[in-house]
């Protein structure tokens, strides 16, 4: 038998509102929808689907500490703004004087309130450490071991697994694959093709000296021997999909190498391995190179080049990021009209809470629960804890409310409801597009957690000055 287990009347416009609740569909309460979601956001685990982070078994290329957090690229831009100190001077000191010109800068002369300075403010609170004392957090690095410490830092965060960023083509990376890198059951990799696609003339000739029939045109056999250098680092990397970064004036189809390459190579081979294809569009690269890394911008893409692909190559799928905030909403129109186009983050320029916050109602107002909703591109290791509990702290009102309106228009929403919605956003949208085990060919990928939401345990974190 139902029985209405609360009735409250709300003055909205002059009409009673009547909210029911019957006791077989046990809807959250509205005024519990806020803590429901922060409790499921905070209990599952998120599988990190892109970062520039690594295992310990490929030695310095992953990067953690408080030296690196303070040199973060982010960072080094702000500092500029704030120092009468110029690229050129800084690029001349080591490491640790150019961490402690921007700790002096941009945390002891200034607030840090921007979201990159804020995140080593959070990071050294999960650590529980002094957020002013620059040598006792070096201390506390420094005694560290990488391998206990990236299991601390994942923990602290709530992610499970990280998705790498893989060049092959890197003079540092590639020969410690070669050498047959250790698979560590944290990191997935991804065959990145940024090299190769965006700067052949530059790259060929590697290939060249690896025995593959290639030319400074891409000529002849270049495109198949393109095809059979991806299909060995398949099977070298056994990646979770191929990735490239593209500028905002990426065409497709396009009279190009990289055009070339793309159709001969690179959408054959990941159509043949089952796996999507990301494409990161709208970097303006280097619009200031005294900035090194910090130098790229971003620019307005036509993003007909998607639509091009997605429906030229209904065989293969796509992970898209764009980096304009101009043309997000054009790329939920397309993921409307292609379901093989996974729309995922908020890349980069975008990661601030106010830009995230339009950009994931958009996506939830247009594609339901149907996209991946951030990814944290750590460069650092510890950036994963500042970076999830932000995207967790902006997810919390951004779904509150859309379960909030849903109830008020009839569709009690169940915290199962809510269970699932979450699992399928920071996991399983990611598992599925990707495929996992589904190709024979290569050697048996982990399981990845495809049982119903199981994974819950991520720690409370200490307590917060912040309210979530
Ligand atoms: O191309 C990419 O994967 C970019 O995310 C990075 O190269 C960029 O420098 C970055 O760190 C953005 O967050
Ligand atoms: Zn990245």
């Amino acid at each position: 038998m139902q029985r209405i287990e609360s009735i409250y009347f709300e003055p909205i416009w002059n009409r009673c509102k009547v909210d029911v609740v019957l006791e077989s569909s046990i809807g959250v309460r509205l005024q519990d929808l806020p803590a429901a979601v922060d409790g499921e956001l905070r209990e599952t685990l998120v599988l990190d689907v892109h970062t520039h982070l690594f295992p310990p078994a490929l030695g310095r290329l992953g990067l953690w500490g408080i030296d690196e957090l303070l040199t973060y690229h982010y960072l080094e831009a702000e500092l500029f703004r704030s120092s009468a100190m110029t690229p050129e001077q800084y690029w001349k000191l080591s490491k640790p004087r150019r961490a402690e010109a921007i700790w002096k800068t941009l945390f002891i002369e200034n607030t840090p309130v921007s979201e990159a300075t804020r995140g080593v403010i959070a990071v050294l609170q999960a650590f529980g450490l002094p957020v002013d004392d620059l040598e006792r957090s070096r201390e506390y690095f420094a005694a560290q071991t990488l391998d206990a410490h990236i299991d601390k830092v994942f923990e602290l965060a709530g992610i499970s697994e990280a998705v790498m960023t893989n060049d092959p083509l890197d003079p540092e990376e590639g020969p410690l694959w070669e050498n047959g890198a250790a698979p560590d059951p944290r990191f997935h990799a991804v065959l990145r093709l940024d090299r190769i696609l965006n700067k052949w003339p530059d790259h060929w000739s590697v290939l060249e000296s690896k025995g593959y029939a290639v030319d400074r045109h891409a000529a002849g056999e270049s495109v198949s021997e393109v095809r059979r250098f991806l299909t060995d680092w398949l099977r070298r990397m056994n990646p979770v999909y191929m990735a490239v970064s593209l500028p905002d004036t990426f065409a497709f189809p396009e009279e190009s190498i990289r055009g070339k390459l793309l159709s001969g190579a690179v959408l054959p081979a990941c159509a043949e391995a089952r796996i999507p294809l990301s494409l990161m569009v709208g970097v303006r690269y280097q619009v200031n190179p005294r900035l090194r890394l910090a130098g790229d911008g971003t620019g307005k893409a036509d993003l007909r080049a998607i639509e091009n692909l997605c429906a030229g190559y209904p065989g293969n799928r796509f992970m898209v990021s764009v980096l304009s905030r101009e043309n997000q909403h054009e790329l939920c129109v397309y993921a409307r009209k292609f379901a093989n186009l996974m729309p995922f983050g908020c890349w980069w320029f975008l990661n601030n809470p106010s830009i995230v916050e339009e950009i994931t109602r958009e996506r939830l107002e247009m594609l339901g629960t149907t996209f991946i909703p951030q990814h944290s591109d750590a460069r650092v290791l510890e950036q994963v804890i500042y970076k999830w509990r932000n995207t967790r702290r902006t997810l919390v009102p951004i779904l509150a409310n859309a379960y909030r309106i849903l109830a008020e228009d009839g569709r009690p929403v169940k915290r199962e409801d809510i269970r699932r919605d979450i699992w399928k956003l920071l996991r399983s949208n990611f598992e599925n597009f990707c495929g996992f085990d589904q190709s024979p060919e290569l050697p048996a990928r982990r399981a990845f957690s495809r049982n119903a939401p199981s994974t819950r345990a991520v720690p409370s974190p200490a307590p917060s000055k912040v309210p979530a």
